[in-house]
């Protein structure tokens, strides 16, 4: 079921920076169990669920910009996002290390990547030194970023819900989709700060019918994947250690599509990886959080042939076809 790739190359930018996530340790996946009285930033509660509801923040993405609110609180939160953009877009929640900040990350991180992605991009580099070149300059402090899931990729028109457990923190909103010039949207604007306060959502997770697994290197599911509306629970098992870590997307494919392209076309080292046009309709997600982490989206699943993929470790095997019958 699943398929390994032939060529980790994408994934060797691994040994040289990102240290982060597998020594995390266990994120809180128990929710609090009180009444729903949290601070909303910016949203409302689905007026059907009086019970085990995140609390529904509406986020939006354009070409290349997005709308979220400045802070809202931890704990559990659905965002529903919305891609109002002609492109795919995603939204992956960063954690900063204490004491830093989204003006830190951007000019400390995403300025000199930026610089070294122009001459990777235009052949002056190769992809090994590049990636030397792009992560052996950044900060100490940049090992400590923790990825902290958020809506996957999503078509455009598409709406999804995705729901994670945040830590109070300074966070970073970002989409590393790039443009046709071949630009990181989050140097065209979709990057934000996004303050996450003490003060909790009180708000429990919701109830899913399907669960993902995430391990080294497999991607499990147990439930009925059948047409309908389902809630999915992703579990991260296991990450590995030196990469960003396993995520998972949801892409409806065409008869003749090759989910070994789609998943070579998620990594942002290629260069016409993660630019229009996508290899198939993305219908979100959630992206890498820590290990121990549970978090859920949903999905509305018609007849087709699907695929769930990991950005960063899809090619490595954590990734799973199946078909909806009509
Ligand atoms: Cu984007």
């Amino acid at each position: 079921m699943s398929s390994r790739a032939e060529r980790p190359t994408p994934f060797v930018l691994a040994g040289t920076i990102l240290v982060l996530v597998a020594a995390l340790g266990a994120a809180p996946h128990t929710a609090s169990a009180q009444s729903a009285e949290g601070v909303h930033a910016h949203g409302d509660h689905d007026a059907a669920s009086h019970t085990h509801h995140a609390q529904l923040i509406e986020v939006e993405a354009e070409d290349y910009a997005f709308r979220v609110p400045a802070e809202i609180s931890s704990g559990w939160n659905t965002f529903r996002f919305t891609n109002e953009g002609e492109e795919h877009h995603f939204m992956l929640f960063l954690r900063m290390p204490e004491g830093y900040d989204f003006d830190d990350y951007m000019t400390d991180v995403w300025v000199p990547v930026d610089e070294v992605w122009a001459l990777m991009r235009d052949g002056t580099v190769g992809e090994e030194e590049g990636l030397d070149m792009m992560f052996g300059p950044l900060p100490e402090w940049y090992g400590e970023v923790v990825f902290s899931g958020g809506p996957g990729l999503v078509a455009p028109g598409g709406t999804v819900e995705t729901t994670v457990y945040l830590e109070p923190g300074q966070y970073v909103v970002e989409c590393y989709m790039k443009t046709p010039e071949g630009e990181f949207h989050a140097m065209e604007g979709m990057a934000d700060p996004l303050i996450v306060t003490e003060a909790s959502s009180g708000a429990a997770p919701p109830s899913a019918d399907i669960r993902l697994t995430l391990s080294n290197y497999e991607l499990e599911v147990d439930g009925e994947l059948a047409a309908g509306r389902h809630t999915i629970a992703v579990h991260y098992a296991d990450q590995p250690e030196g990469l960003p870590g396993h995520d998972v997307n949801l892409v409806r494919i065409d008869e003749d599509g090759d989910p070994e392209e789609v998943a070579a076309w998620m990594s942002w080292v290629n260069i016409p990886g993660l630019m229009e046009p996508a290899p198939g309709t993305f219908l979100g997600g959630v992206n890498p959080m820590p290990v121990g982490s549970t978090a859920y989206f949903t999905v509305d699943l018609e007849p087709g042939r699907y695929l769930f993929v990991s950005e960063y470790t899809g090619a490595m095997g954590v990734m799973r076809e199946f078909r909806i019958q009509p």
